[in-house]
């Protein structure tokens, strides 16, 4: 053999295949979650066929090797053009045709395209902490390759509807009385699945779920489904197609139902909303990936946490450590503002409870790991501490000078300033370099986005202790750099202007609002501003003034908190809030506008809605791409994380970056122009190269 064959890696097998007596075991291994990629088909009919040929073997148990079973197609395989594309369908009607007993072994999870080979096979049995399910929805796709017609065909329409409308998983256990798994397999789950495969090797007719009846269909479960999703999945493709084929399982035969739910799942994978779901999928992995901080890099250990302040913010950063059962001590200044802070915590725990969503015992668990507390000394075991105090640098100095002084070697020390400068903080102490800006957002119990700020000294160690971190108690983790309001409080200044502009020049608040409802946004920027309280940025933006020694700009808006009309907490903004949270557009406030148009001089002229949109949506990108360019975001997709998941930007546009390269930047720049905003060089420098913000981050990621 020459040097050269040699060093030739052989082709990896994705498919094992062997033999344990009379039962041909194929095993997959392709790891970390053997998705279904190239190769993995092929080597599955490879092993059917020699199943099929060989008389000696009588059954088949397919299995996942590694930590789980199949998680279902391999996503990025979704842009390679269909002739390339693995072929699961093909090998799930292999399967469903085949004549001898098929068991899938069941580890781990098995999900998307993973579930659906598995309920082609004649048999399924699991361990007892599997979970199956569809989540093709989260991918703005369905379930593919048989699943919309294989679902209601075991568990009735209702259920396999809820299943593949929420795309959550369902427990082994649930699985089982669904029937959806024949048998749970305590002990090793392969011995266990052979001997199952043994049991059933003679079993004739073969069970096929494609045969099956569908039970549970009535037009009122179909008509409620369509009516749900309006409320769960506005402005979505994707849920709409999974009840229209479920409902077609109900009327035509399954290959007819399987042929056209192909159709819909070309239709729906080529979709933008299908992109921009796909696109944070694998942001959201990415993020957690620090550039310059090696995976291998120690961690500290967190077993005790300090936060000072019981305020709402302070209260709800505690939640999330009670939660995964790290104690907490909290600070305070007063015993008054402890009770009511604890008041706080214990009452948010009691509604979950009242809901059915914890224990009374959790709750009093949960409250059993929090200690209140008067005194900083209190928090000298702590190994990490968080400052919720409010937004004033001198307070902030203060509390991390004393910090300094009682925090024990090696902990860390973090402040949840969402706009002030880290640096300035980590310099009064001694140990900079322990410093960190954890960002977390309100409620902060329940926002998913944490924005880990990275200080000029901040190590890696610590880093990278605060990203995993996050994870364990369920947050997105981003890094980002230091510069006022970070990522996404920056990127919020240029949008309120651009609302406040629209406004300005013609357009009604509710006409801005509505734009950016139609681009998926919960809110508008006005409903926004009503309900964080229009006084704070007036105050941000006077105390600014005042330290530049300049007039404060004029602005609109700012005539309206003068108003006294401060937002839902006055019970009026720039809208009226007769009753409750729901905002009703003010006669005064148009009135406002129009002689602060006539003060100025100022023409209204018309926007269409597409313009109100995309004015606001490229001011929030063009924001991002100054922040790229700057180094204080990692990545273009890190962007587009924090705007989804701290933001609520829809999923489905991928974030703002994303919907950008989705429109092509040669587009955006050439709006912005249209619309006198300057684009930012990046922006145009990447439009001019015919590239996108995916191009970029990995052109930097040297990918
Ligand atoms: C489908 O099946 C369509 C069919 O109906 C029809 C077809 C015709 N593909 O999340 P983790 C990567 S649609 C490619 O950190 P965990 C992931 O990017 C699919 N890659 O681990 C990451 O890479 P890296 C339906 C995938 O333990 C690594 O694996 N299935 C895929 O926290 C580890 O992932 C789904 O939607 C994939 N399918 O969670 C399941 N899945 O290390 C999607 C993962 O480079 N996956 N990767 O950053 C998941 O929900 C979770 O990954 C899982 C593991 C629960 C499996």
């Amino acid at each position: 053999m020459s040097s050269d064959t040699a060093q030739t890696p052989a082709p990896p097998r994705l498919v094992q295949s062997s033999r344990e007596g009379d039962v041909l075991v194929l095993t997959i291994h392709n790891p970390p979650v053997n998705a279904f990629s190239p190769g993995v088909p092929e080597g599955l009919k490879a092993g059917l066929d020699e199943a099929e040929s060989d008389d000696s073997v009588r059954a088949v148990v397919i299995i996942g090797g590694g930590r789980t079973f199949i998680a279902g197609a391999d996503i990025k395989t979704f842009n390679l053009p269909r002739e390339q594309a693995p072929d699961l369908r093909g090998t799930i009607a292999k399967l469903d045709g085949f004549q001898k007993p098929t068991v899938a072994a069941i580890h781990g999870t098995a999900l998307g395209g993973g579930f659906e080979l598995a309920l082609g096979c004649s048999y399924r049995v699991a361990t007892k902490d599997a979970q199956v399910g569809l989540p093709e929805v989260k991918l703005g796709v369905l379930p593919g390759a048989g699943g919309t017609q294989r679902l209601p065909r075991v568990v009735g329409v209702q259920k396999a509807l809820e299943m593949m409308l929420s795309g959550n998983p369902v427990k082994a256990s649930q699985a089982k009385e669904l029937g959806l798994i024949d048998e749970i397999v305590e002990g090793d789950l392969l011995q266990g699945a052979v001997a199952f495969a043994r049991r059933v090797a003679d079993a004739r007719p073969l069970p096929r779920i494609s045969e099956r009846e569908v039970e549970g269909a009535s037009p009122e479960v179909f008509a409620a489904a369509r009516e749900g999703i309006r409320k769960t999945h506005r402005g979505q493709l994707s849920p709409g197609l999974i009840i229209d084929l479920v409902e077609l399982a109900t009327q035509v035969p399954f290959d007819e139902g399987h042929r056209i739910e192909g159709e819909k799942f070309m239709e729906a994978k080529d979709s933008p909303q299908s992109r921009g779901l796909r696109h944070i999928f694998f942001a959201e992995r990415e993020a957690a990936k620090i550039a310059d901080v090696d995976r291998s890099t120690p961690r500290r250990e967190i077993r005790t946490v300090g936060v000072i302040g019981a305020g709402t913010m302070g209260g709800g950063i505690a939640m999330n450590f009670l939660n995964v059962g790290v104690p907490v001590t909290i600070v305070e200044t007063s015993q008054e503002a402890l009770d009511r802070g604890l008041g706080i915590i214990r009452r948010n725990y009691e509604n979950t409870a009242k809901k059915g969503r914890l224990s009374l015992e959790d709750v009093e668990k949960r409250m059993g790991l929090l200690t209140p507390s008067l005194s900083y000394d209190d928090l000298a075991g702590a190994d990490l501490i968080i400052e919720a105090v409010f937004e004033d640098m001198a307070v902030k100095k203060a509390i991390f000078a004393k910090l300094d002084a009682v925090a024990k070697p090696g902990a860390i020390l973090a402040t949840n300033t969402s706009t002030l400068d880290v640096n300035e903080i980590a310099a009064v102490t001694g140990r900079p370099g322990d410093v960190i800006g954890l960002h977390f957002f309100s409620p902060a119990n329940v926002m998913r986005l944490l924005e880990i700020v990275r200080a000029d000294q901040t190590s890696p160690e610590v880093l990278a202790t605060c990203m995993d971190l996050s994870k364990k108690i369920g947050k997105v983790g981003v890094v980002v750099g230091v510069c006022p309001g970070f990522v996404g409080n920056r990127m919020l200044v240029p949008y309120r202007d651009q609302a406040n502009e629209l406004v300005l020049r013609g357009a009604r608040p509710q006409d801005v609002d509505a734009a950016m409802h139609a681009l998926g946004m919960p809110m508008g920027p006005f409903e926004m501003g009503d309900m964080a309280g229009l006084d704070i940025g007036y105050a941000s933006r006077r105390e600014a003034a005042k330290k530049s020694g300049e007039p404060m700009p004029d602005d609109w808006v700012d005539r309206v908190v003068e108003l006294g009309r401060k937002g839902q907490k006055t019970g009026a903004g720039v809208y009226d809030y007769p009753e409750g949270r729901r905002p009703v557009p003010s006669p005064l406030i148009e009135e406002l506008i129009e002689s602060y148009r006539a003060e100025k001089g100022i023409e209204r002229r018309e926007f269409t809605p597409d313009e109100a949109m995309k004015r606001q949506a490229y001011a929030l990108m063009n924001e991002g791409a100054r922040i790229l360019e700057e180094g204080i975001a990692q990545r273009a997709s890190d962007i587009d994380v924090i705007y989804v998941f701290g933001y609520g930007f829809p999923a489905y546009r991928g974030g703002p970056m994303q919907y950008a390269s989705e429109q092509g930047l040669k587009n955006v720049v050439a709006d912005l122009e249209r619309y006198g905003i300057e684009p930012a060089p990046l922006l145009r420098r990447l439009a001019e190269e015919g590239k996108t913000f995916t191009d970029y981050d990995q052109g930097r990621m040297g990918r």
